[in-house]
């Protein structure tokens, strides 16, 4: 029988009590503790040390109780985990830091480690809101990674192999969110050597690709064919940027090769990753046109349609476009469905939104992903959303983003407006795109079709 039942209230608050206090008494000497020692070595200092290479020991760690990752070495990390009351005694502590002339940041004030995965498809603007992470310093980014698995691997759309492909996106997104980019060397062809590669795709797209240590001296002979954009470099050693990823206190990656939401549940399940996503959406009447004009090829059908218009649509192309819209809707409303595996990891933003008031909405995300927003991201912000036209490559992320995001509405036609909005309306109406129902609204600058609303959803 259980003993607490049969307790009277008062004695079981007194124990609760008591076992509360003796809780603090532990950590009051703990740090009474650490301090006397201070004075003989500078074992804080040590100790900060430490706390810098926990990531190592998260990704060493193949126990998946978060209770034991915390408590390898002592438990400090499992500190801040702990309520309000400990924080006085945190404060304590730095001050006592503070005061020994420790001149390193106090390693409780420390942001826990977060893996922030951008969650888009092709022409939503995920270059671009991917730079809001790649631009801050103490962020690992990895642009489009999954890419070198999908032309590795090649699985036929809506089949038996959908299913594994999206098996393997998860595997291998996971693995990269643990800093194993050596996963990354099966998928690249040709084979990588001594894991050293000329080939990493969209390598200028990573900061931490391209700054030092990972950057090693130019080789002349070697061929780089995604070299890093302001400097050149040898060919990426995987090890070195493995090193990297360890090192900084966050990673993040974006990526548009996810398809469903519920594939992810795993990596969100899994307590080393202490998950973010954030899904970004875009009004589809303005996806399908910013593609027609990137993937000429690819979206020739379209074209010829839109601008002959005698022909008939192909119903497959069709049949492509709303199964696009379907799986970003449904991901969607699984989010917002608040299941209780995604609590507090979820967040669906609009890129119109982000266009809109970028710095505000940048802000969100990193409040939303529990990491401090540094001025250098600010910066640029401020810089790269207020250019003038001029700049106007396809994957440029350098323009006047308040008066870019609707410059579709006046060049696409009408009817290729109508058949996404008959095919995606669903989802359409779930993000809050208006429909335009004649070739006069649709081109009216005053006429919004944006539904204002909060400008995001965080479950
Ligand atoms: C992981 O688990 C295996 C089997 O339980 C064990 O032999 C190995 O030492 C563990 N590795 C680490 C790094 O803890
Ligand atoms: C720590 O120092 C700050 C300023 O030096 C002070 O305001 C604060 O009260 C101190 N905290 C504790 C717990 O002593
Ligand atoms: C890659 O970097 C690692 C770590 O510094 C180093 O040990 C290794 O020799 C490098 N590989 C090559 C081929 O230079
Ligand atoms: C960007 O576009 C907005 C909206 O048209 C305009 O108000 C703003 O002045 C433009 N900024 C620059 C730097 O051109
Ligand atoms: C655009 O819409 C506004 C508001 O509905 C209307 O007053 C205006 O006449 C329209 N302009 C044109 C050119 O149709
Ligand atoms: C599990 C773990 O990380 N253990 C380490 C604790 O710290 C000692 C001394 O620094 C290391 O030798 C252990 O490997």
């Amino acid at each position: 029988m259980d003993k607490g039942h049969t307790l009277p209230q008062d004695i079981r608050d007194l124990r609760h009590c008591l076992r509360m206090k003796s809780k603090y008494a532990i950590l009051l000497v703990f740090v009474v503790a650490l301090v006397i020692i201070e004075k003989e070595n500078n074992i804080i200092s040590r100790v900060s040390d430490k706390l810098k290479q926990t990531p190592q020991s998260l990704m060493e760690a193949n126990s998946t109780d978060p209770g034991l990752v915390l408590s390898e070495n002592g438990s400090l990390l499992s500190l801040s985990e702990l309520d309000s009351a400990f924080l006085q005694l945190k404060s304590q502590l730095q001050n006592v830091t503070l005061q020994l002339g420790g001149s390193r940041e106090p390693a409780m004030a420390q942001e826990p480690r977060r893996h922030v995965l951008l969650m888009a498809t092709t022409r939503t603007g995920s270059s671009f809101v991917g730079e809001f992470f790649n631009q801050q310093g103490n962020i690992f980014y990895l642009f489009e990674p999954l890419w070198h698995i999908e032309r590795t691997v090649s699985f036929e759309p809506g089949g038996a192999n959908a299913v594994g492909s999206a098996l393997v996106y998860r595997d291998v997104l996971k693995q990269l969110f643990l800093c194993d980019l050596y996963i990354l060397e099966n998928f690249i062809t040709p084979l990588p050597e001594d894991h050293l590669t000329p080939f990493m795709f969209r390598r200028g797209s990573s900061r931490s690709l391209c700054e030092d240590p990972v950057c090693t001296p130019f080789v002349k002979k070697v061929f780089e064919k995604y070299h890093c954009k302001n400097r050149r470099c040898g060919p990426l050693n995987v090890t070195l940027a493995a090193e990297a990823c360890l090192h900084k206190d966050h990673m993040a990656l974006k990526t548009v090769r996810i398809r469903q939401l519920e594939f992810l549940r795993p990596l969100v399940e899994d307590p080393r990753l202490d998950m973010r996503i954030i899904q970004l959406v875009r009004d589809p009447r303005a996806v399908l046109a910013s593609r027609i004009v990137a993937f000429s090829g690819k979206y020739e059908t379209w074209k010829k349609w839109a601008s002959e218009g005698e022909a008939p649509l192909n119903e497959d192309e069709v049949q492509r476009l709303r199964g696009n819209c379907e799986s970003i809707r449904l991901s969607a409303e699984l989010g917002l469905k608040q299941p209780a595996w995604l609590q507090g990891r979820y967040m669906l933003i609009r890129y119109e939104d982000i266009a809109r008031s970028p710095l505000q909405n940048a802000k969100e995300m990193y409040r939303f992903a529990g990491i401090s927003l540094t001025p250098q991201v600010e910066e640029w912000i401020q810089k790269n959303t207020q250019a003038p036209q001029d700049s106007n490559g396809i994957y440029s992320t350098q323009k006047n983003s308040s008066e870019q995001f609707e410059k579709w509405r006046f060049s696409i036609p009408f009817k290729l407006a109508q058949v996404v909005q008959s095919v995606c309306g669903p989802a359409m109406s779930l993000f809050g795109y208006k429909l335009a129902s004649n070739p006069e609204t649709l081109t009216n600058r005053s006429i919004s079709l944006l539904e204002e609303r909060r400008a995001f959803w965080i479950t």
